[in-house]
């Protein structure tokens, strides 16, 4: 695994803290600087990957497929791909492990924040609009999603910081050869 490239693939709510963590990640992967390492964060890809599609499950998934596809590429290529959408079908989720296990590692990271806390911090002010009817279809208020049953890795930000967060995740990479 050592020289194998690898994707860790952030899931979770909108404001469960997968962005910040991944944010993290990827300026410990370029201080260590062993491998080229690129990150698909879920706003980013949606304005420059995506702005086409809408959040139904049918586009939701070929976005979580692009990402998917991307991070194959990367992973096969000897980097590393963080990607951090919210993905909440794990179908396609595990679609997407599918097609980047036969290039490298695959880590499924739920980022599992409780939505009763992502709604009080409501960074955006997404969730009461959500809660409004402004939005509609909004992930865990009028829209599934489906929790990982046995992901690589669960994070609970509620009593983490974002650097401790990050820092578990490394110690899992080690501890699996990756670093
Ligand atoms: C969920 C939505 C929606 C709906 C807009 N449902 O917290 P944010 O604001 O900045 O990040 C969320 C982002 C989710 O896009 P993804 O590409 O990660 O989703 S998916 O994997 O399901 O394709 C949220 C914003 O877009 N947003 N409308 N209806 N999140």
């Amino acid at each position: 695994p050592a020289r194998q490239g690898f994707t860790v693939f952030f899931t979770g709510l909108s404001g469960a803290g997968k962005s910040t963590i991944a944010r993290i990640l990827y300026s410990r992967f370029l201080e260590i600087g062993t491998r080229p390492v690129t990150l698909l964060d879920g706003d980013i890809v949606r304005h420059n990957l995506s702005s086409e599609l809408t959040f139904s499950k049918e586009h939701r998934d070929i976005n979580v497929k692009r990402i998917g596809f991307v991070a194959s590429e990367i992973t096969k290529n000897r980097g590393v791909a963080i990607c951090a959408p919210i993905a909440p079908y794990a179908a396609t989720r595990a679609d997407v492990r599918r097609v980047i296990e036969a290039y490298g590692g695959f880590f499924e990271v739920h980022v599992a924040t409780p939505i009763e806390e992502c709604e009080k911090r409501d960074r955006k002010g997404m969730y009461a609009k959500a809660r409004a009817g402004k939005i509609k279809g909004f992930t865990g208020v009028d829209d599934p999603y489906q929790a990982p049953v046995c992901p690589d890795l669960k994070i609970d930000t509620t009593d983490m910081t974002p650097d401790e967060a990050a820092q578990a995740i490394l110690l899992f990479l080690g501890e699996k050869g990756y670093i």
